[in-house]
């Protein structure tokens, strides 16, 4: 098989070559226009000495060129490697030297930074254009066809790496079952392609099912969003809790109005959020949780079933279990450490077999997560199993305090983290950031800290609230705890 021609065939059986694929500033591109360039591109790459196996860079920003090098590069039998061109010069380095590939995608200005080949996507697909095009490589199913890198909050990064056969599911279990997303629909990701999360959303779902992606360069602020749905009548949105929080504050509900469906993940999402999320869009928000190697979500919220506060129960295909430190099962309703096994499982870290061996053990992936399962068999989840913050030499889930913080209407967004006082001892301290649109009135350091009398431990109890505009988070959204731990102050 072939992703790239498997779908090419799909555009071409169910006649979508004439609607839309992808609109990008500029220009919408058909399903048709897509397949036929991608064909051309694979020609491009060839010329450009690429090889079936042979590892491909795109650090582009989203765009149809992005679409079509990797669709180009999957037709040839060579694998992406997916990478986020807004790194550091050093991190890009870093990323070419671990996955040695044939030529790089990049954009104009910063080729210096990779040893090999490099091509603009403008000279791509002017290229392209004047190509032939290339017959697929036929290949097993279970050919490597991209690596991504998980952005880690803290750490190196890892490439993990998936198989031409894992779209195929991704798709039908949460693009299909979990979300209906077919021929009418419109997308909007906030989540960019090169993210596990945002290249489900933006490139698979709209290529399997018909319908459209609104890709923008640049990750989009509340007014991108707002001008996006109005123009081209977005019906599915993706995006991280903080994008939803920004966009409570500041979006403007008559031009969200198309929007059936929101999903969030990256970061658990506070209820109360969801709630005014939701009131905003006049859709459900539905919370799912995936990885970057377990290549896309397996849990998730549906729009038949949705219970804000959880991550909805596994998706088609998938199966969960929760463990305690012994690695023996825990029963319904007490926590435990979350592994997932399913059909998408990543081939392995790339250049990585110890790593990969600790991560996915007799076929369970350690997501590295916390969670509970409720009687109705939807999970609820408590945060990352390392995610512990130590004070006065005991160890503080901040979920736990983070999850009662959360229930005051005027409260955001909240994290706590093991900070230095000014005598350099280690204190918990709270970060919150009050919603500010005015329809609640913003929370005292007082009211907070008494929500958690009775509630929790007394040292559970952060000796001070410091209120800040945003939490310092990763481009996936996750908590930047360590940059929280370095705050000076009371
Ligand atoms: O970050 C997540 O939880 C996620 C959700 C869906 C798909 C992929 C990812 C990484």
């Amino acid at each position: 098989m072939n992703l790239a021609a498997e779908l090419a065939d799909l555009a071409e059986r169910r006649g979508w070559q004439l609607r839309p694929a992808f609109h990008e500033p500029g220009r919408t591109w058909t399903h048709g226009e897509i397949h036929d360039t991608a064909a051309r591109a694979a020609t491009v790459l060839a010329h450009h000495s690429v090889r079936r196996g042979d590892r491909v860079l795109i650090a582009l920003h989203d765009g149809s060129a992005w679409i079509v090098a990797f669709l180009g590069a999957a037709r040839l039998g060579a694998v992406a490697v997916l990478v986020n061109p807004d790194l550091a010069p050093g991190e890009h380095a870093g990323l070419a030297a671990d996955s040695d590939p044939a030529l790089v995608l990049c954009p104009e200005g910063i080729a210096d930074r990779f040893p090999a080949p490099a091509l603009t996507g403008e000279e791509l697909l002017r290229e392209a254009a004047r190509a032939p095009r290339t017959e697929p490589a036929r290949l097993p199913a279970d050919a490597p066809l991209y690596v991504q890198y998980t952005s880690g909050t803290t750490g190196e990064p890892k490439g993990a790496v998936h198989r031409h056969r894992d779209p195929f599911h991704y798709h039908r279990s949460t693009g299909w079952r979990a979300l209906r997303a077919g021929e009418r629909d419109v997308t909007l990701s906030i989540s960019r392609l090169f993210f596990a999360y945002g290249f489900g959303n933006a490139f698979v779902f709209p290529l399997f099912s018909g319908g459209s992606a609104v890709l923008l360069p640049r990750r989009p602020t509340p007014a991108d969003v707002c001008e996006a749905c109005s123009r081209h009548g977005v019906t599915l949105l993706y995006g991280v809790p903080t994008s939803y929080a920004q966009l409570v504050a500041e979006g403007d509900p008559a031009s969200l109005r198309t929007v059936r469906a929101a999903v969030s993940a990256g970061e658990s999402l506070n209820p109360s959020l969801a709630e005014s999320a939701s009131g905003l869009l006049g859709a459900p928000v539905l919370e799912q949780i995936g990885s970057t190697e377990a290549g896309h979500a397996f849990c998730a919220n549906t729009v038949e079933a949705c219970r804000v506060g959880t991550l909805g129960r596994p998706v088609d295909g998938y199966r969960l279990r929760l463990t305690d430190k012994d690695g023996r099962d825990v029963p319904e309703g007490a926590e435990g450490r979350l592994w997932v096994a399913g059909p998408t499982l990543m081939a392995g870290y790339l250049n990585k077999p110890r790593q990969t061996a600790q991560t996915v053990v007799d076929g369970w992936l350690d997501t590295g997560d916390l969670a509970v399962r409720e009687p109705d068999g939807s999970y609820v989840h408590r945060g990352r199993a390392d995610d512990l913050e130590m004070v006065g030499g005991i160890t503080v889930a901040p979920h736990e305090i983070e999850r009662i913080l959360q229930e005051h209407p005027g409260v955001l967004e909240a994290a706590v983290a093991a900070c230095p006082d000014e005598r350099g001892a280690t204190r918990l301290r709270a970060f919150v950031v009050p919603r500010e649109d005015g329809s609640v009135r913003p929370p005292g350091t007082e009211e907070l800290l008494g929500r958690l009398t009775g509630r929790v431990a007394r040292y559970k109890v952060p000796r001070s609230v410091v209120f800040v505009p945003e939490l310092p988070r990763t481009p996936t959204g996750k908590l930047r705890r360590f940059v929280l731990r370095r705050t000076e102050g009371n």
